[in-house]
């Protein structure tokens, strides 16, 4: 993984560069300091993730219920799932997203913690032995095959449902009240977004799929959380609607260019790296990019995608969505 934001994103003429400054505990922030050796800013990456990774477990454990409270197997099954190792992705590009308007991590962090409730939720259903049937997920068993399906499927609930529980206690804004932020999240998990795309997929499982209807189960199964992710820091942040639709743009682009990647990696990496069976989809002849469209193609689309979301972000200086960039570059990034 490179930890420079490509120059294309770099302005030459301020000579600075951007450091992750970790020293000040939780309160992560990009600081500037001149250093004349390296003719444009730059993030360390590696370390932002992990800074990043470590806020956001740290408020997720104050959220859940303890592992010691009843009920203990539901409550230890949810943690199992939660604290697996996941990359959370969504939160950090939700972080990000207020950070390039400008709003505070405190206020988006509620917002950041139930996003990754939602998609480990999703993760648990999915590998449910009635959808994917998998064994291993974030490099250990499933939760199913940990405490059995009947405890897998309360957890996966009682994951969805904390999410809202989550949302409600964030701060709301002048222009985006809870009941707004409520709604952002309920649709983009709902029937007609994430389950829609679930249920689309499942439905396209050993059929010959058109490309029209791959986007349609890729743009709901995936990018619609992925987009909400950055919506919600963006909102949490009071962005305003050019902003915002900036910042949509930009999530719906990365979104489905993340989901393609997905697919590629699939075919191109092996169970070890991945942390999950590597070559399922091809065995369960999944609706994918490389399937429908080829390998190479597949790249070349995500390299449009992930280009097209560089440009959604021209309204923001390339300092405040400096941390959209890179996680941009990062996620085309893990598949080369
Ligand atoms: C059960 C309603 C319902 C939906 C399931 C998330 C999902 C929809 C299915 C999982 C299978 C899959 C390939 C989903 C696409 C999204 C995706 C790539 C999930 C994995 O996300 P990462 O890579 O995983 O961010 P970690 O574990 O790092 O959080």
């Amino acid at each position: 993984m490179r930890g420079c934001i490509s120059s294309a994103f770099c302005s030459a003429a301020q000579l600075r560069c951007l450091i992750l400054d970790t020293s000040r505990g939780i309160g992560l922030r990009v600081s500037r300091i001149k250093q004349a050796s390296i003719g444009f800013p730059y993030v360390n990456l590696k370390t932002y993730l992990t800074a990043r990774q470590k806020l956001i477990d740290r408020a997720l454990d104050r959220h859940l219920p303890k592992a010691n409270r009843k009920p203990t197997t539901l409550h230890r099954a949810m943690r199992y799932s939660l604290f697996a190792g996941g990359k959370r992705l969504r939160p950090i590009l939700c972080l990000a997203a207020a950070e390039a308007c400008r709003g505070s991590i405190d206020n988006a962090l509620p917002l950041a913690c139930a996003l990754e409730c939602i998609h480990t939720y999703s993760l648990v259903h999915d590998d449910l032995p009635s959808m994917d049937n998998d064994d291993f997920r974030r490099g250990r068993p499933t939760c199913h095959k940990v405490f059995g399906e009947g405890i897998a499927v309360l957890a996966g609930d009682a994951l969805l449902t904390i999410a809202f529980e989550i949302v409600s206690k964030a701060k709301p804004t002048p222009r985006y009240n809870i009941s707004t932020l409520l709604r952002e999240i309920a649709v983009a998990a709902g029937s007609q977004k994430l389950i829609a795309g679930q249920a689309a997929d499942l439905e396209a499982e050993g059929k010959n799929v058109k490309r029209e209807q791959l986007q349609f189960i890729h743009e709901n199964k995936t990018a619609a959380i992925l987009k909400s992710s950055v919506r919600l820091g963006a909102m949490s942040a009071n962005a305003d609607a050019r902003k915002l639709s900036a910042i949509t743009q930009f999530g719906q682009r990365l979104g489905l260019a993340f989901q393609i990647i997905d697919d590629i990696l699939d075919v191109t990496q092996t169970s070890e790296i991945l942390g999950k069976s590597a070559g399922k989809d091809v065995a369960a002849k999944k609706a994918t990019y490389p399937a429908v469209i080829g390998l190479k193609k597949s790249r070349a689309e995500a390299r449009r995608l992930t280009r097209q979301a560089h440009n959604a972000l021209s309204v923001f200086s390339s300092r405040d969505a400096e941390a959209l960039h890179a996680l941009g570059n990062y996620l085309l990034e893990r598949e080369y």
